[in-house]
């Protein structure tokens, strides 16, 4: 199950990222249509209160299909392979923020991590006064950073989108402590390193998490080093006790368990990191030198998770629930103009209820009132018609979501 599992990530990301899409890709993909997508599930039965619909009675969850059994909710394996999927039918108009034990995980506690009382983060490299910075002085500085979405680069339909979650945050600006080290003329660029000794290997992940990040990039993108999610400190699991966190990127470049940041020039091989993400963070192939990778940003998405079905006046009534998040302050405003369909093919409508947004690195709930004509299999594709806004996942259709209703 687990290799299984991992080899469809990649697959997945390989086949619709690369080539023709989803729709293409599933043909191809041979290991998704083994799972026989459609097999019939039963209705989940709802029992927990849900937003009402006026007059109607809610009948229950349709499940989504097209997607294997991924366990969410539940802490997976160990070290490079440990996981944990954010189950986002949970999130509710009062529950936008994911809480700290259920925020999805990527790569588990490494092995002898040192306590946070001993922990330094060496700042060095083309710098005027090198640093080396106690992690209980980086608590002390830390101010409120606020509410950012992270997005593993890697999620996708084979772990339920799970992948995916929301914290407030508490932390040091990067441009802060860089600016205390005081950075030489030739310097363009930063390297963040983490401590990852993981003493068993995995097939699917390659130890070692480093990025180098252009200095401006990570001057605008308002980059930190984490010392809290949640108003608590970082749980071992999610970099205790420091991490970088990089609004607006992938999850691959917020570094867990920070050693090391290194002030370097534009002439810096890609890490392995950046190797290991170069598809699926949409860069130009995979270019060999740090300065040849694209900001890793992740473009305005959505999705549905959550599709209910309702009986108002004897008739069958869906409410689809979703989640809108990515893009940059740009793209905020084109957020309320999502629309959705149904099938292949099929015209797009407005969403009836947009997205809410507070800041561009959260995310907004949207709900959509679906009333089909007919019962059948359908597949819920959302869109932003609007040739200004890149939205390359949504428009290959990496977020489709099925269900048989
Ligand atoms: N040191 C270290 N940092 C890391 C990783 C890692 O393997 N080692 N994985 C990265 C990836 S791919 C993701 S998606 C995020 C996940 O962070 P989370 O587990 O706190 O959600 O951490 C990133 N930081
Ligand atoms: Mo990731």
């Amino acid at each position: 199950m687990n290799k299984r599992l991992f080899d469809l990530e990649r697959t997945f990301a390989k086949v619709v990222l690369t080539r023709r899409g989803f729709l293409g890709g599933a043909v191809t993909a041979g290991g998704a249509l083994l799972l026989d997508p459609w097999s019939a599930r039963a209705l989940e039965r709802v029992t927990e209160p849900r937003s009402a619909m006026p007059g109607g009675e809610l009948v229950g969850r349709v499940p989504f299909q097209l997607e294997p059994d991924a366990p969410l909710e539940e802490r997976l394996y160990d070290g490079l392979d440990a996981r944990f999927y954010t189950d986002h039918a949970r999130v509710e108009p009062g529950r936008l923020i994911t809480p700290a034990e259920e925020f999805f995980v990527r790569t588990g506690k490494p092995e002898g991590l040192a306590a946070a009382g001993a922990w330094r983060v060496r700042i060095d490299g083309l710098v005027e006064r090198p640093l080396t910075l106690d992690a209980r002085r980086l608590v002390e500085q830390a101010g409120d950073r606020g509410t950012h979405v992270m997005e593993c680069a890697g999620n996708s339909r084979w772990v339920r989108f799970g992948l995916l979650s929301a914290a407030t945050w508490s932390g040091v600006p990067l441009s802060t402590l860089l600016a205390e080290a005081g950075p030489l003329p030739a310097a363009t660029s930063v390297r963040v390193s983490g401590f990852d000794h993981h003493p068993v290997a995995s097939t699917n992940s390659t130890a070692g998490c480093s990025w180098v990040f252009g200095l401006k990039d990570l001057e605008s993108a308002g980059a930190f080093l984490a010392t809290s999610m949640n108003a608590a400190p970082l749980s071992l699991d999610h970099g205790h006790p420091v991490r970088l966190l990089v609004p607006g990127w992938y999850g691959c470049c917020c570094v867990k368990w920070v050693v090391r940041i290194e002030i370097v020039d534009d002439r810096q091989p890609a890490t392995s990191q950046m190797i290991e993400f170069a598809g699926r963070t949409h860069q130009n192939g995979t270019p060999k030198m740090a300065a040849g990778y694209r900001p890793a940003t992740v473009d305005l998405a959505a999705m549905a998770t959550r599709v209910d079905e309702w009986r108002v006046g004897g008739r069958r009534v869906f409410r689809v629930h979703g989640l809108s998040w990515g893009g940059d302050r740009e793209s905020l405003a084109a957020n309320s103009r999502l629309e959705i369909r149904f099938a292949p093919g099929e015209e797009y409508q407005r969403v009836t209820h947009q997205p809410v947004r507070e800041a561009s690195g959260s995310w907004g709930l949207w709900t959509h009132e679906w009333k089909p004509e007919k019962p059948g299999r359908y597949l819920i594709q959302l869109r932003i018609d609007d040739p200004e806004i890149s939205t390359r996942r949504l428009d290959a259709g990496y977020y489709v979501r099925g269900v048989e209703i």
